[in-house]
């Protein structure tokens, strides 16, 4: 054959393409996260902290925050030659709320990232995802000079379900967040079983 693809070649394999959401409080380091395993420049809504927004954009913790996302994070990471997740980011702050359930449209599962120092910015997520039963696992993002908690002690202060996996991680880490991730799908796809084996029975 001259023209087309060499048929001596195995015939490259379509992925199968997963959409995951990144969530959790206030500067908890999403955009991070999507930042560190993104195999294209991800794409940023981040705009300036203003002077206004002081009162409510608390950033204490993460002082050296300048910006924050206003509607997402988008990233892509290719887990296995068949298996490409896209990434969504979603805005911290309250007020950026209102793009939530677009972009929860259609996903398999989220991660929802905490911050130990305040972990109560992260309750609004866990509610969220519970109420829409997506499948989520809680990453705590193992700031410096945070305290390492056990993973049981988050448990119990985010009222988890039993199910719902807890792993520590740092954003700014690719590996890390690989191990994140790769735990997010297994957990969605367990969870699918699961729900499956309920309907059947
Ligand atoms: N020390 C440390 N700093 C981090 C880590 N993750 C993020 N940061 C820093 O924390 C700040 C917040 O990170 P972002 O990724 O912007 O947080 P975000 O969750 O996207 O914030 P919003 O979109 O504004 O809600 C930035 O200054 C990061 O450099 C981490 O694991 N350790
Ligand atoms: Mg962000």
């Amino acid at each position: 054959m001259i023209f087309g693809r060499s048929e001596r070649g195995k015939p490259p394999v379509e992925p199968v393409t997963l959409k995951i959401l990144v969530a959790g409080g206030f500067g908890v380091g999403k955009t991070t996260l999507v930042g560190a395993v993104s195999e294209i420049k991800p794409l940023r809504t981040e705009e300036y902290l203003t002077e206004a927004g002081r009162p409510v954009d608390d950033t204490t913790g993460v002082e050296g925050k300048h910006t924050t996302t206003v509607a997402m994070d988008f990233g892509r990471i290719t887990l296995r030659e068949d298996l490409v997740l896209y990434l969504f980011g979603t805005p911290g702050q309250e007020r950026f709320w209102f793009m939530w359930d677009e972009l929860s449209e259609g996903a398999l599962g989220a991660v929802v990232l905490a911050d130990t120092r305040r972990l109560e910015d992260c309750f609004a997520a866990v509610d969220y995802f519970e109420r829409r039963s997506i499948p989520f696992l809680v990453a705590v993002n193992c700031f410096e000079g945070a305290a390492r908690y056990p993973e049981e002690d988050v448990r119990g202060a985010l009222d988890l379900d039993d199910g719902v996996p807890v792993m520590l991680c740092d954003a700014r880490d690719r590996i890390s967040v690989r191990d994140v991730l790769v735990g997010v799908v297994q957990h969605a796809m367990d969870f699918g079983a699961e729900r499956r084996r309920a309907v059947t029975t």
